[in-house]
């Protein structure tokens, strides 16, 4: 058999197994695992792990807020700072604002996207304005063109939908086998809570994280899984924070429901205590949700180790410390008025390599499906993408499982002015990227050109083990024919 490549020597690890092997490539996919294989061009991987080249699930790329701001990273920066931390894909968000379609919405991300990516990459549409247009004519229009998975928010005045709208999305997504996601906080307890600190005279960024208590993510993520079930369709509730929230999440996922849920390294790494750094230091460590607690970070490694959660997903939200971004309402801005998010493309998966599998806390095998195989199935990429399998592509991560790095702000590949991890020393790094079969990152530098990435065309959500557990009131069999939800798959 020719190769185009072979990866020789190394140990490969997939979600379920660990084992020894060479991998050979041709037009850009697996097309054999075995022994002695050989080629003209080979790559030798002694001594390091061979792994599914990391899907980052959660980023925004090219995005404005919907008061205007625009992230720091374009495709091109972020599809190469992604590279560079171990992932061959990535899923960017496609932001509707209000008064915007969503065709227009996605004609627009395609013209960011192309000629710029180093990685494949996909859209998670954001949905800011459910009309009656866009429910039943420009979602299932997008469901058409690849873009499986919708965003909706409970919070943000200028981006929330209340819960008809959000009953009307899950049905949709429903009804075309996509996915919704959510950022489940309560809008009106963190107005509450951030007016009266406001007019108190708190304005400092330690005070983010006292106006997003635990309990606005908790009542939001209750709120949230009951409208999915009484539409019986999936959910994943992003950038899950509280153990009170990954509570209802295991809770719901052990009683049947579609549930998903996905956590990110902030709110393992990092602690209120970042916020509350000299002067405006502490806007650097802005997101919402909130960091929180030491307490509540053994609580969900727990989680990540039981299962809760299927996603660990950096949502690089890349706004520079500087005017251009988190100071761009001026030096001494309110905690209000300065933009919510941080980097972290490039440290997601050495951040869990390190603290999890090195520390062991966690397995290779749950690393596996943490970085890639889940968001793969999850998002409608599975097998193609997120494993390493005769007829996958070629996408895959060389790791150095003993190589021990600080991260630095020098080394980064971002557009940005600071990193959140600056001086962490990490053990376990990737060396090696390739994507379809071609190298991307090699011997620590970008050696694939910007355009090289192409859009990938999601399919619908494996919902494989996931039973349908209709509301009696939404079930065609148990409402006297009332017909709500039109005849679905079940
Ligand atoms: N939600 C996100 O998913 N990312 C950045 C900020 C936010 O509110
Ligand atoms: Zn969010
Ligand atoms: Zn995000």
């Amino acid at each position: 058999m020719e190769f185009d490549l072979v990866i020789r020597g190394g140990t490969v690890a997939t979600a379920s197994d660990t084992f020894r092997a060479d991998i050979g490539i041709r037009d850009g996919r697996v097309v054999a695992l075995a022994e002695g294989l050989e080629a003209a061009d080979t790559i030798d991987a002694t001594g390091r792990l061979v792994l599914p080249g990391g899907i980052e699930a959660h980023c925004h790329i090219a995005q404005e807020s919907a008061t205007g701001g625009m992230t720091a990273d374009d495709y091109r920066s972020g599809s190469i700072s992604a590279a560079f931390g171990g992932n061959s894909c990535f899923v960017p968000f496609a932001a509707q604002h209000r008064g915007m379609g969503v065709t227009e919405t996605l004609d627009l991300y395609d013209s960011r996207a192309q000629g710029a990516s180093v990685i494949d990459y996909g859209y998670h549409l954001i949905v800011a304005d459910p009309t009656q247009k866009v429910l039943t004519e420009e979602l299932p229009a997008a469901f058409a063109r690849g873009v499986t998975s919708f965003k909706v928010f409970m919070t943000y005045d200028l981006m929330r939908i209340d819960d008809s709208q959000f009953l009307d999305i899950l049905t949709v997504a429903r009804e075309n086998g996509a996915l919704t996601m959510v950022h489940a906080e309560n809008n009106g307890m963190i107005k509450w809570m951030s007016d009266r600190l406001l007019a108190g005279g708190h304005s400092t960024p330690r005070y983010h994280a006292v106006s997003h208590p635990a309990l606005a993510e908790a009542e939001a993520i209750n709120r949230a899984i009951m409208l999915a079930r009484l539409a019986d369709a999936p959910l994943l509730i992003v950038h899950v924070s509280t153990p009170e929230g990954a509570g209802l999440v295991h809770d719901a996922r052990l009683a049947g429901a579609k549930i998903f849920g996905e956590t990110c390294p902030q709110y393992f790494f990092l602690t209120r205590d970042d916020l509350d750094r000299p002067g405006m230091e502490g806007a650097k460590f802005m997101c919402s949700p909130p960091v929180r607690d030491p307490a509540t970070q053994q609580v969900l490694w727990r989680h990540l180790q039981a299962g809760t959660f299927s996603l660990f997903s950096s949502d690089h939200a890349p706004y520079r410390f500087d005017d251009s971004g988190k100071l761009s309402k001026g030096p001494d801005a309110t905690f209000k008025q300065i933009a919510n998010g941080m980097p972290g493309l490039a440290v997601r998966l050495p951040l869990l390599f390190s603290e999890g599998v090195a520390a062991g806390r966690i397995t290779l095998q749950q690393f596996v499906a943490l970085s890639a195989t889940n968001a793969a199935k999850i998002y409608g990429m599975h097998p193609r993408k997120g494993t390493i399998a005769v007829g996958a592509d070629a996408d895959i991560a060389i790791w150095d499982p003993d190589l021990t790095r600080t991260v630095r702000l020098q080394d980064q590949h971002d557009n940005m002015d600071y990193t959140p991890y600056e001086g962490r020393e990490l053990t376990g790094w990737p060396v090696t990227v390739l994507s379809r079969g071609e190298r991307v990152i090699d011997g620590g530098a970008l050696v694939a050109e910007p355009g090289r990435g192409k859009f990938i065309k999601r399919d619908r959500i494996d919902l494989t083990g996931m039973p349908g557990h209709r509301a009696p009131e939404t079930d065609p069999a148990r409402n006297f024919g009332a017909r709500i939800l039109p005849e679905g798959p079940a």
